[in-house]
């Protein structure tokens, strides 16, 4: 059962939310006897309560989906909101829905989207995993941070060819390497608040870090939202080149690392929107035309399932008319169907920049 304290912040958070004009999946699906039924719930191992999930979205109003799982079990306990999210965000998981097994197909299927390289700067696959046996961020102690970062490094030491690499931890790095390093898209951000308020940036910069191969296109971020966020990236639009780079770090990961997973839900990540697949696949897209207006733009996007993100990534502006557009889903399809889900779509906004021209 959830403390006093906690039952009061919930109260006032709810009410908060309830009165405002927020557009999150969260205040959406967050109803009253949802939310009654939930508040004094714990999960079983980390007593993780309903504020640790939706304490993000309660402190940003303009979040899009406003709720993390705290731990693994809090998809269980606290199913009632997640699932409506899950199913809304994810379009078509459903009561009863089941993940799909994994199938990565081949990324020959998945042709040059830009040969003339007249619209795509560049193409980023990636995806996340968690550690068995680990809670997610806000449940994870000083020490966990260590013995991710030691587990996880010890195997990114043994990858060879292309992917080997070296490991830069965070603590220690100059400033100005890691700005550097964000300024090139290869290193997450630091100080986001949607991670923040959630808890997910404890101990910082204890156990994060970024391991890049020596051609700088396979990069693993450690400890950042995800345990392992595994990222393939190029210039160009070689979707079917980056996709199956990504493939064989992962598998050789997978070799040594056990991954965190669930029979309905697929891999779990700590935000919803990633479960299953966990597939991110966008471009770096310059779209004269549609681009001229960000929301005409967006509405377009949606129609192919894509989301369209500002060029330095989620919650920032198109810097020069450089946007970032990815598949949505993620979840109750293959990673080969979200992959080709983003390249037919991909292909769609380009015929309709072209006929524009
Ligand atoms: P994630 O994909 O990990 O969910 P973000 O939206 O925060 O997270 O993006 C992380 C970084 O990856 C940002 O710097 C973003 O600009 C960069 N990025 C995303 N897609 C591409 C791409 N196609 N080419 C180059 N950089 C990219
Ligand atoms: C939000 O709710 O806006 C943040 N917590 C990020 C959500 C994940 N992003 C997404 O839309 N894929």
């Amino acid at each position: 059962m959830a403390p006093c304290e906690i039952l009061e912040l919930l109260e006032a958070g709810y009410q908060k939310l309830a009165d405002s004009d927020s557009k999150s999946l969260l205040k959406k699906h967050l109803t009253k006897p949802i939310f009654d039924k939930l508040k004094t719930k714990v999960t079983p191992s980390y007593c993780s309560t309903l504020l640790d999930c939706i304490q993000s979205g309660l402190c940003n109003l303009d979040s899009n989906v406003g709720i993390y799982a705290p731990d693994p079990e809090a998809y269980q306990t606290f199913a009632e909101i997640f699932d409506p999210i899950i199913n809304d965000y994810h379009k078509g998981f459903g009561k009863g829905a089941k993940h799909p097994a994994s199938c990565f197909g081949y990324g020959a299927d998945f042709p040059d989207l830009d040969p003339e390289q007249k619209f795509i700067l560049s193409t980023r696959v990636r995806c996340g995993r968690s550690i068995q046996d680990f809670p997610f961020n806000p449940c994870l102690s000083e020490d966990d941070y260590r013995k991710l970062e030691c587990m996880i490094t010890k195997v990114l030491s043994t990858l060879c060819n292309e992917h080997a690499g070296k490991y830069y931890p965070l603590a220690g790095m100059e400033k100005d390497v890691q700005q550097k390093l964000i300024d090139k898209h290869y290193l997450f951000k630091e100080g986001d608040r949607f991670l923040q308020a959630a808890n997910a940036s404890r101990f910082w910069p204890t156990g994060r870090g970024i391991f890049i191969n020596r051609a700088r296109t396979f990069l693993v971020w450690v400890n950042e939202e995800d345990h392992i966020r595994i990222i393939s990236m190029e210039r160009g639009g070689d979707l079917g080149r980056v996709y199956e780079r990504m493939i064989i770090g992962l598998e050789s990961l997978a070799y040594s690392l056990k991954f965190s997973s669930d029979s309905r839900l697929g891999n779990l990540t700590f935000c919803p929107t990633n479960l299953g697949t966990t597939i991110r696949a966008s471009v770096h897209i310059k779209l004269p035309h549609l681009g001229k207006d960000r929301a005409k733009l967006e509405e377009m996007a949606k129609k192919h399932n894509l989301q369209v993100r500002g060029t330095s990534g989620e919650h920032t502006e198109a810097k020069d008319g450089v946007y970032d557009i990815s598949n949505t889903r993620r979840m109750g399809l293959t990673e080969y169907q979200a992959v080709g889900e983003m390249h037919k779509g991909i292909s769609a906004l380009i015929e309709a920049e072209c006929q524009e021209c």
